[in-house]
C-alpha cells in the first residue's frame, strides 16, 4: 500500500543522503528534491509501522483552518506540538524571571538537571496559558504562522485575504482552474518568524470528480515530521473534497531539503524492520458541510492498529 512510498523515502535518504550541518546543531543526512504519491482511495495514509497520533493531527489542522495562531486552543485539546515555539518567546522576553532557558532544546537532551528545570518551567508556562487569558493573548500567540497566512494574509493595502475560503469557492465554481493555490510563504514576514513555514504552498486539482492536492514542503524531518505532514494534508484533502461534493483523489508530497537527523538512526532501523499493516479508514461527520464548522469530534480514524510508538528527540 502507499505506506511503502514513505518507507522508500527513509531507505532512499539512508542510502543516498549526504552529511549536512543544520540550524539546530544536530546534524543530518539530506537529499534535495523528492516526491511521494498517496492514493487516498487505498485507505487513509496514517503510517502503521509506528503509532502516529491522529488526534494531534486533527486538532492542529482544525486550528489552522480556524485561522487561530494562539497555542491556547491546542493546549485546551491536550495538544503540545507547538509549545516550544511559544515557550521560546516567553523565556526570551523581559517578563520572564525564572532560570536561564537559553538553547533549551539541545541542553535538555544532554543535561538531566537542566531537563527537570526545563520541564518545570514548561509546565508553569502551560498552566498560565490555560488559566490566564491576558498572559495567553500575549505569550501564547505565535504570530504569522499557518492559520494567519491561510485565512488572513495581509496585503500591502492593509486588507486581508482568506486564501483557504477563496480556493474552496473556486474549486466549487471553476474546478478546472490551474490557480488553486494556498501559499504560506510570505517573504515579508519570514525574517521575523521563529519557524518559517515548512509547508510552503499547496495546490488543488480536480479531475473525474476527484480532488487531489500537492504540497511543496521546503524542509522535511523525515522521521518525526513527515508522518504528521502526510496525514495532515491527506486529512485536509478529504475535508475540502467533502465540502465541495468531490471524492478524494491523490495526495502528492514534494520535498525540498529532505533530511534524517543523525540522532534518529536507531529509531529508523527499528521502523524499517517492521511489516506495514493495512491502512485505516477516515470517518467524517456527514452532518457537517463546511470545513470551517468542523470540530475534532467530527473526525475519526477506524481500524488503525499500528506498531508501537517510537520515541525520538525533536530538533528545535
Ligand atoms: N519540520 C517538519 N515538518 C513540519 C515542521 C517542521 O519536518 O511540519 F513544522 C522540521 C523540518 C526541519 C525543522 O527539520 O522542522 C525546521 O527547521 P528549518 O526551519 O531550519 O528547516
Amino acid at each position: 500500500n502507499s505506506e511503502q512510498s514513505y518507507l522508500q523515502l527513509l531507505k532512499y535518504v539512508l542510502e543516498n543522503g549526504t552529511k549536512k550541518e543544520d540550524r539546530t546543531g544536530t546534524g543530518t543526512i539530506s537529499t534535495f528534491g523528492y516526491q511521494m504519491r498517496f492514493d487516498l482511495n487505498e485507505g487513509f495514509p496514517l503510517i502503521t509501522t509506528k503509532r502516529v497520533p491522529f488526534r494531534l493531527i486533527a486538532s492542529e489542522l482544525i486550528w489552522f483552518i480556524q485561522g487561530d495562531t494562539n497555542i491556547r486552543y491546542l493546549l485546551q485539546h491536550n495538544n503540545n506540538i507547538w509549545n516550544e515555539w511559544a515557550f521560546k518567546r516567553w523565556v526570551e522576553s523581559a517578563a520572564y524571571t525564572g532560570p536561564d532557558m537559553t538553547n533549551f532544546g539541545l541542553r535538555s537532551q544532554s543535561d538531566a538537571a537542566f531537563q527537570s528545570a526545563y520541564e518545570e518551567q514548561m509546565e508553569l508556562f502551560k498552566q498560565r496559558i490555560l488559566n490566564d487569558e491576558l498572559f495567553a493573548a500575549e505569550y501564547g500567540e505565535l504570530g504569522d504562522v499557518y492559520g494567519k497566512q491561510w485565512r488572513q494574509w495581509k496585503t500591502s493595502q492593509g486588507e486581508s485575504i482568506d486564501q483557504l475560503k477563496d480556493v474552496i469557492d473556486t474549486i466549487k465554481r471553476n474546478p478546472d482552474s490551474r490557480r488553486l493555490i494556498v501559499s504560506a510563504w510570505n517573504p515579508e514576514d519570514v525574517p521575523g518568524m521563529a519557524l518559517p513555514p515548512c509547508h510552503t504552498m499547496f495546490q488543488f486539482y480536480v479531475t473525474n470528480g476527484k480532488l487531489s492536492c500537492q504540497l511543496y514542503q521546503r524542509s522535511a524531518d523525515i522521521f518525526l515530521g513527515i508522518p504528521f505532514n502526510i496525514a495532515s494534508y491527506a486529512l485536509l484533502t478529504h475535508m475540502v473534497a467533502h465540502e465541495c461534493g468531490l471524492e478524494a483523489g491523490e495526495f502528492i508530497h514534494t520535498l525540498g531539503d529532505a533530511h534524517i537527523y543523525t540522532n534518529h538512526m536507531d529509531q529508523i532501523k527499528i521502523q524499517l524492520s517492521r511489516e506495514p499493516k493495512p491502512l485505516p479508514q477516515l470517518k467524517i461527520n456527514p452532518d457537517k458541510k463546511s470545513i470551517f464548522d468542523f470540530d475534532v469530534a467530527d473526525l475519526a480514524i477506524d481500524h488503525y492498529e499500528p506498531h508501537p510508538t517510537i520515541k525520538a528527540p525533536v530538533a528545535v
